[in-house]
């Protein structure tokens, strides 16, 4: 791997830490709790994980989760992230979490913010590792669920930045959302949403005039419409774009037929992230080698999608100059 990659100081800002979920860490925490997994081993597992759609993914993604019980679980979760990101010079991650995946099966909100925010107090301090928390609401369930969702986070609010949107996309608009996200910003929480990774330009045009995000979770989708390629552009509204997860979910076919780098090209505020690492083949230096060795990137690109990485993610003027 380039040693700029691998030195560069980089912000995550597309992390959902339930897919960071290792195979391995996954059977441990089987045995902890004393659940049987649908697999006899480590390698089964990682065989499991040939996708053909997002669909596809979130089937495994959901089961795999269930085995995250306490909060210890979601401690050990978060920390084992947070050393990868130690050591890829990840200086500052955003990351998502899914409550609805836990507490539609009985685990209280309490416990899994509880072990995320402590494992990620403890980055703080002993990794260097600087982070946020962002709620994401699962688009295939209501917008009645999503906003139960939200006032079980308000005790919580000064641990959780922001808010999204993720899960299956097509059929689940952004629309379906906006009274949650009206509901959020007016208790200020930023806004961010997956759009435009499956579902059409309309859904990220939604995603910015009814949710009114900061940033577009995916977005690839936008060259379709150059309208709105000219607009996120003129209003460099960022796209966490994932380019492991957008080929294992077969939203290109491979990596050289990415459109990372026309999006570059073109001036929009494009990074890079590893979405959902254990489950996609990689953390974000292995996103990184991937789209330089397949769209032949240049260090000027490196360093750019670094730059914006950090002007892209929630932290101060001040707070970008000193951790990029
Ligand atoms: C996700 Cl790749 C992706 N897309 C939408 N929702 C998700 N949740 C976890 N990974
Ligand atoms: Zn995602």
């Amino acid at each position: 791997m380039s040693s700029l990659i691998q030195t560069l100081p980089k912000a995550e800002l597309h992390i959902h830490i339930e897919g960071s979920l290792e195979p391995e860490m996954m059977f441990t925490l089987a045995q902890r709790n004393g659940i049987e997994l649908p697999y006899a081993s480590v390698a089964e597992i990682q065989a499991a994980y040939q996708f053909e759609n997002l669909q596809s993914f979130l089937d495994l993604y959901y089961a795999g989760a269930q085995v995250l019980q306490t909060e210890q679980d979601f401690y050990d979760l978060t920390w084992a992230y947070l050393q990868k990101c130690a050591a890829q010079t990840v200086r500052h991650t955003e990351i998502f979490f899914d409550p609805q995946t836990h507490t539609d099966r009985g685990l209280p909100f309490e416990i899994v913010c509880n072990g995320i925010t402590a494992a990620l107090q403890a980055g703080r301090e002993q990794l260097n590792v600087s982070s946020h928390l962002i709620l994401c609401f699962l688009r295939h369930l209501s917008a009645d669920d999503a906003m139960a969702t939200l006032e079980q986070a308000l005790p919580y609010q000064d641990r959780i930045i922001g808010v999204g949107l993720d899960s299956s996309e097509l059929g689940h608009p952004p629309s379906k959302f906006q009274a949650v996200f009206d509901r959020a910003r007016a208790e200020g929480f930023l806004t961010v949403a997956h759009a435009g990774e499956e579902g059409p330009p309309e859904y990220i045009w939604e995603a910015l005039k009814l949710l009114k995000v900061s940033r577009i979770d995916h977005g690839v989708r936008c060259v379709e419409d150059p309208a709105l390629v000219d607009y996120l552009g003129e209003h460099q509204i960022p796209l966490t774009v994932c380019p492991l997860s957008n080929v294992k979910l077969c939203v290109f076919d491979t990596m050289a037929d990415h459109n990372l780098k026309t999006l570059l090209d073109q001036g929009l505020c494009v990074t890079v992230n590893s979405d959902d690492p254990a489950y996609f083949g990689g953390y974000l230096n292995e996103n990184f080698e991937a789209i330089q060795t397949a769209l032949a990137l240049t260090d000027a690109d490196l360093t750019q999608l670094a730059q914006n990485s950090f002007r892209a993610a929630f932290l101060s003027a001040a707070d970008q100059q000193r951790l990029a």
